[in-house]
C-alpha cells in the first residue's frame, strides 16, 4: 500500500505516506483494493461520459459512483468485503453501461467510441487474491514509476479534492438533491484521472474544476439542509447528558438523525448528536424532537473513550471512524458508504437493531450535577440578519477583524496552534468557525462586541458555502472585493472534503489562507511554490506571529 492522502499520514525522515498500516488504521488490503475501486469506477466514468454526450443517464450509476468515492475517504470504510462488493459492481455497472452506450449510437447512427484505457476494459479478478495482485500494478508508488513526483501529487491533488467533492455529493443525494452537472463533472475528472497526463497545468486546472464543481455542489447542499430542516438559528446546546437510555449519533449526515429521530419517537431514548452532528441541534425540524436533547462528547479522534464511557448504542454516519474498542464495538453501528468489518451495518435506515441495543445498554443512571450548554447555529442566514448592525460596528471601528478559524480537528499535538490562535485574537475581532476543528475553543467565553457573539458557529465542514456566502455579501456591503476585507482565514485541514474546500476558496480566487498544521504531503515543493505565488498561500507558523500578520495586515 501507499497512501498519502490525509494530514496524519506518516512522516519519516526519509519520505511521506502510510506504507504498511495506515495511521488511521486501514490496512494493506483495504488500502490496495481502495485504489482499485478508483481505477474500476475511473473505467464506469469513462463510459459514463461517452453516454451522456448521446442522452444515456444513469442517475443509479451517478450516485453509486459518489458512494462509491466517499468510501474512499480517510476514516470511513475499513471493511474489505465492501471495497470488493464496491468494484464488482463498478465493473458489472460498466459492462451494463457499455451495451446500452454501443446499442444508444447504433440507433442514432453514431460509431461508438472504444477507449482503449485499461481502466476502462479493467476485468475485475474474482478473489481476493486476484485483485491484490492487480490492484499492485495501479497503486500510488506504481503511479509514481511512470509520472514524476511533482505529477503523482497534482494527480493526488485532483483525485483527493474529487473525493471530498463525491462526498458532499452523496451528502445532498442523500436529502435528495441531485445535480446531473456536478455527476458529468465527477465522470470527466476520473476519466480525466485515467488518462495518466503528464501535463501538469491539466491537473491544475483540472484542481480549479474540482473547486468550481465542489463550489456548486456546497450550495446544493445548503439548499438540501436548509429546504429539508429550515434556517439554523442560534441555538444553546446542552453538553451534560441526561438520565436515560440513550443513542449517539455521529458524522455529518443529518438525514440518518432525523431517521433515527423518528423510528425512537416514545421510545423512552434520548438521543445526542456527537462531532460534526453538533450543528443539527440549530435547525428549526430537529427542535420538533423534544428527545434530542444535546451533544455529548467532542471531535472524532476522542471517540475511542467517548464512545466507551457512553452508556448506549452509536451510530456512525459518515467519517470520522477510528478502530472500535471491545469496550463499545457491540453498541456501535455503521450507515452508508462507512464501514469497518464485524460492525453492523444498518441497511434501509431501519435502525431497530440500533434501538434494541440502546435499551438493552445501561443508559445515564442520573443527570449530569450540572447542566453546562454552547451556542450553535450561526449559519449565513442569522448572519446576514445581523448584517446592518454588524457593518455599523465595523464602521465605528468596534469590530476590526473577522477570523475564519475552521476546519478538521485531528490528534497532532501541532493542532494546539488552532487553540492558540482562538484565544489571541484581540477583543476587538469576532471569530467565525465552522468543521470539527471547532471543539478546541467552542466551550470557551469569548464575550461579545455590540451584541453580536465574537465567537460564531456557522456548522459543519459542510456548511462551508454558508461562510463563502458571508465574506460575500461583507464584501458587497464595503464595495471591495472578498481578499480586500478584514477576513483572515485560518484553516485546519486533515481529509479529503477539506481538500474539496480548500480547491473551491482557490478557484474563488481567495488569498491568503494559512493552511496547516501541516501542508499536504502530495504537494510536492514545487507545487507549493505554485500555490504560495498564485494564491499566496501560507504555511501556519506559530499561532502569535501569524496573528500579527493578519491583523496588522
Ligand atoms: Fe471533521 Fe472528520 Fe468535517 Fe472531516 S469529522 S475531519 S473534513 O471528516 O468532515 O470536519
Ligand atoms: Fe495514512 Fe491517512 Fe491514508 Fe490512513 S488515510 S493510510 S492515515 S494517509
Amino acid at each position: 500500500m501507499f497512501c498519502y492522502q490525509c494530514e496524519q499520514t506518516l512522516r519519516t525522515p526519509t519520505g511521506v505516506g502510510c506504507n504498511s498500516l495506515g495511521i488511521c488504521g486501514k490496512d494493506n488490503t483495504t488500502a490496495n483494493l481502495q485504489d482499485l475501486l478508483i481505477h474500476a469506477l475511473s473505467g464506469l466514468s469513462i463510459y459514463a461520459q461517452s453516454a451522456r454526450t448521446i442522452g444515456v443517464i444513469d442517475p443509479k450509476i451517478d450516485a453509486f459512483v459518489a458512494e462509491a468515492l466517499f468510501s474512499t475517504l480517510t476514516n470511513v470504510n475499513f471493511d474489505p468485503q465492501r471495497m470488493q462488493n464496491y468494484i464488482h459492481q463498478a465493473v458489472a455497472m460498466r459492462e451494463e453501461l457499455s451495451a446500452r452506450y454501443i446499442a444508444a449510437c447504433e440507433a442514432q447512427g453514431i460509431v461508438p467510441k472504444q477507449p482503449n484505457l485499461t481502466a476502462a476494459n479493467y476485468q475485475a479478478a474474482t478473489g481476493l487474491d486476484g485483485l491484490l495482485e492487480q490492484a499492485d500494478s495501479i497503486g500510488f508508488d506504481m503511479r509514481s514509476l511512470n509520472l514524476n513526483e511533482d505529477l503523482t501529487g497534482l494527480y493526488g491533488l485532483v483525485l483527493f479534492g474529487l473525493k471530498g467533492l463525491a462526498a458532499y455529493t452523496d451528502h445532498a443525494k442523500m436529502l435528495g438533491h441531485t445535480n446531473p452537472q456536478i455527476y458529468a463533472a465527477i465522470h470527466d475528472c476520473l476519466a480525466f484521472l485515467a488518462s495518466e497526463s503528464d501535463d501538469a497545468n491539466a491537473y491544475l486546472e483540472w484542481a480549479l474544476k474540482v473547486g468550481a464543481t465542489n463550489y456548486q455542489t456546497m450550495e446544493l447542499l445548503d439548499k438540501a439542509h436548509t429546504e429539508t430542516y429550515g434556517h439554523p438559528e442560534p441555538t444553546q446546546v446542552r453538553i451534560t447528558p441526561l438520565k436515560g437510555k440513550c443513542i449517539l449519533v455521529s458524522g455529518h449526515a443529518l438525514n440518518d438523525l432525523e431517521d433515527i429521530l423518528k423510528q425512537t419517537t416514545g421510545k423512552g431514548i434520548n438521543v445526542y448528536t456527537h462531532g460534526e452532528l453538533l450543528p443539527a441541534l440549530a435547525y428549526p425540524k430537529f427542535k420538533q424532537y423534544p428527545h434530542l436533547v444535546g451533544n455529548y462528547g467532542g471531535a472524532w479522534q476522542d471517540q475511542q473513550t467517548e464512545f466507551a464511557a457512553f452508556p448506549g448504542s452509536i451510530v456512525m454516519t459518515t467519517n470520522c471512524l477510528i478502530q472500535p474498542q471491545n469496550s463499545y464495538n457491540q453498541r456501535l453501528f455503521t450507515t452508508h458508504a462507512v464501514g469497518w468489518a464485524g460492525i453492523p451495518h444498518i441497511e434501509n435506515h431501519d435502525y431497530s437493531p440500533v434501538i434494541s441495543a440502546a435499551l438493552a445498554a445501561p443508559g445515564f443512571s442520573s443527570d449530569a450535577n450540572e447542566a453546562k450548554f454552547i451556542t450553535t447555529g450561526f449559519a449565513r442566514k442569522t448572519v446576514l440578519n445581523a448584517a446592518p448592525q454588524v457593518i455599523e460596528l465595523v464602521k465605528n471601528g468596534s469590530i476590526k477583524h473577522f477570523f475564519l478559524i475552521g476546519g478538521c480537528d485531528g490528534a497532532k499535538s501541532g493542532r494546539n496552534y488552532y487553540t492558540e490562535f482562538a484565544h489571541q485574537v484581540p477583543k476587538d475581532s469576532i471569530i467565525l468557525t465552522l468543521g470539527c476543528g471547532k471543539y478546541r475553543f467552542n466551550k470557551d467565553d469569548f464575550g461579545d462586541i455590540g451584541g453580536i457573539p465574537r465567537l460564531l458557529d456557522m456548522g459543519q465542514c459542510n456548511d462551508a458555502y454558508s461562510a463563502i456566502q458571508v465574506a460575500v455579501a461583507l464584501a458587497e456591503a464595503f464595495n471591495c472585493s472578498v481578499n480586500q476585507l478584514p477576513l483572515s482565514l485560518i484553516i485546519s485541514w486533515f481529509e479529503q472534503k477539506a481538500a474539496a474546500v480548500l480547491l473551491t476558496l482557490l478557484y474563488l480566487g481567495i488569498e491568503n489562507i494559512y493552511l496547516g498544521p501541516t501542508l499536504p504531503a502530495f504537494l510536492t515543493p514545487n507545487v507549493v511554490n505554485i500555490l504560495v505565488e498564485k494564491f499566496k498561500l501560507h504555511p501556519t507558523g506559530v499561532a502569535s506571529k501569524d496573528l500579527a500578520q493578519t491583523y496588522n495586515a
